[in-house]
């Protein structure tokens, strides 16, 4: 089983001393400010080659970014060699090493996990890495090479991608040479594919009018012009927001988390009522498309509106296709709105799950259905297609000129999307699909049903820990009282939904609220703020004027 080369380690370690602070791997791994990284990103390279050689050297991804958050931070994210997040078991196992408190605590942990786990060090690691635009990513990335080296796990350095792109790469090298190959193990190979099943499913339509696409001044922007030429005249976009050599730009007053969160335009963007806009969020995993209606209000079109969207497009196709036997499902967080669940359970007649929020939750729950929807409100989500679906997909031939079309068209779908994770991109291209298909402008896909009004609004905590939830985290369990208190009050609202849980990747409480008008759901969700506020006076900090 061999050891590790505890001199080795000590020579790398002490140029990645490890900070005062306690570190937690969340639902986006480890995320904060970038200059608190360093020891962090170091061990998750320890990790990474552990990980890969449990699993027999097969290729694990690291991708440096820290999403929507502002330029200063950063963060890092392991991806398993299907192109899926980190399996959930050993996010314990990073949080314990990057809080190791010495060389020594370091060296046992990781013989502790080599005997419990029954790896074999001396079993070759294949580690990928990627970054997005950030400044502190190359240093970044180089202490995680060093992490890698504690272990002589062999690394290759994609450089500047789209997270997406990295899950892609991550998949394709690890089925490459078998009946599942995913594709060309690069960013080329990517827009190829991509590229090519787009073409095939707007074959002969009508080309829609530009697509406005802001790209948050992040990742998006140079990728998605690198995307372009492959695209060809298929799809024409125009980009904004791509200052990526001002870094205090990023996610600055644009971005998808921005327009989704203020439920507004990135700032300086000109709309007009005959403009379809669309927003990345800072590593393109994230997309929310919006417009303009004619009186002048912004409608933002999130990714509830996507997952009904694609949901419907997907039923209609198999229908076609006369492989009626697949069936579709939808799988959606708390935070979805009610409406789209009413929407898709009603209208479509789909099934629909409900997980806590992280998609990997979604992900694993998508993985349940023939061909499994996901998508969280903000815009990240995706379609899985289970393996036999794909066989039916591939087998069928169809009895007719039109079902053979519809045959065709699910095939290429199954292309365009990417399987392993949320992509704006691949998302970007299945809405263009829809709309070209269709020929349909944003109001006209906006009409499949009226988003009830919400709020979320961030409530300081002084422990955040103490907030434990059930029921897909609509439920409080703790502290004790509190959930009884939330539904007295929600009670008194038309439609009203309101639920607390606390965040994983920031240090506060969310509530969310809906409820039938803008004014009632606002005071639902500042009643029920202060309500979280006072409770035990568990605010911190001075209590939110607005909070009732
Ligand atoms: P937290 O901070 O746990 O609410 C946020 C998003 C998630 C997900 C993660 C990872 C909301 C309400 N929450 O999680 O959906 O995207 O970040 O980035 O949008
Ligand atoms: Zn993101």
């Amino acid at each position: 089983m061999a050891s590790v080369n505890v001199e080795n380690l000590s020579a790398l370690s002490a140029k990645h001393p490890k900070p005062a602070n306690t570190f937690t791997y969340g639902t986006a791994g480890f995320r904060m400010k970038a200059d608190l990284l360093d020891s962090v990103i170091f061990r998750t390279g320890i990790l990474a080659a552990l990980r890969s050689k449990k699993l027999d050297g097969k290729v694990i991804g690291c991708m440096i970014t820290a999403s929507h958050n502002p330029a200063a931070d950063n963060g890092v994210k392991l991806v398993d060699p299907m192109g899926e997040m980190l399996e959930g078991s050993w996010e314990a196992h990073a949080t314990a090493l990057s809080n190791a408190q010495s060389d020594e605590q370091l060296v046992d942990y990781i013989h502790s996990m080599v005997s419990s786990l029954k790896i074999d060090l001396t079993k070759p690691a294949n580690v990928i890495i990627g970054r997005d635009t950030r400044p502190s990513g190359v240093a970044l990335v180089n202490a995680f090479v060093d992490g890698l080296k504690v272990l002589d796990a062999k690394s290759t350095d994609y450089g500047i991608l789209t997270t997406p792109q990295l899950h892609y790469i991550t998949r394709c090298l690890n089925t490459a040479g078998t009946p599942e190959a995913y594709g060309e193990p690069s960013a080329e190979g990517y827009y190829k594919k991509l590229a090519a099943a787009f073409k095939t499913l707007v074959d002969g339509k009508t080309k829609l009018s530009p697509l406005i696409l802001d790209c948050a001044n992040g990742v998006g922007a140079p990728k998605f012009q690198e995307f372009l030429p492959y695209l060809g005249d298929s799809l024409s976009v125009k980009i904004v927001n791509d200052d990526i050599d001002n870094a205090s730009k990023l996610n600055l007053n644009s971005g998808a988390d921005y327009v989704k969160t203020g439920q507004r335009a990135p700032v300086g963007h000109k709309m007009t009522p005959q403009d379809r806009c669309a927003s990345f969020d800072g590593d393109a995993d994230r997309i929310v498309y919006y417009y303009q209606d004619e009186d002048g209000t912004f409608k933002l079109l999130d990714g509830d509106k996507i997952a009904g969207l694609a949901a419907m497009f997907i039923i209609d196709l198999v229908k076609a296709a006369g492989i009626d036997s697949i069936k579709v499902g939808v799988v959606q967080t708390a935070y979805a709105n009610g409406a789209s669940t009413q929407y898709l359970r009603n209208t479509l007649n789909v099934p629909v799950s409900c997980v806590p929020t992280g998609v990997k939750h979604l992900h694993h729950e998508a993985l349940k259905y023939d061909v499994g929807v996901y998508f969280e409100a903000n815009g990240h989500g995706t379609v899985v297609f289970s393996p036999s679906a794909l066989k039916t997909i591939y087998s069928a031939e169809g009895s007719s000129p039109a079902q053979a079309v519809a045959i065709r068209s699910l095939r290429a779908l199954s292309e365009v999307i990417n399987q392993t994770v949320g992509d704006a991109f691949s998302d970007l291209l299945l809405v263009e699909t829809i709309l070209t298909q269709k020929q349909w402008t944003p109001k006209v896909w906006d009409q499949a049903y009226t988003d009830l009004p919400n709020r979320l609004v961030k409530v300081v905590v002084q422990d955040r820990s103490i907030f434990k939830t059930v029921d897909a985290e609509r439920k409080l369990v703790e502290p004790a009282g509190l959930q009884d208190a939330i539904d007295a009050i929600v009670l008194k609202f038309r439609d009203g939904r309101s639920f607390v849980r606390p965040s994983g990747t920031e240090d506060v409480v969310r509530v969310y609220a809906e409820a039938a008008t803008r004014s009632e759901t606002d005071e639902l969700a500042h009643r029920i703020g202060g309500l979280v506020f006072d409770f035990n006076s568990q605010g911190s900090g001075p209590r939110p004027r607005e909070f009732i």
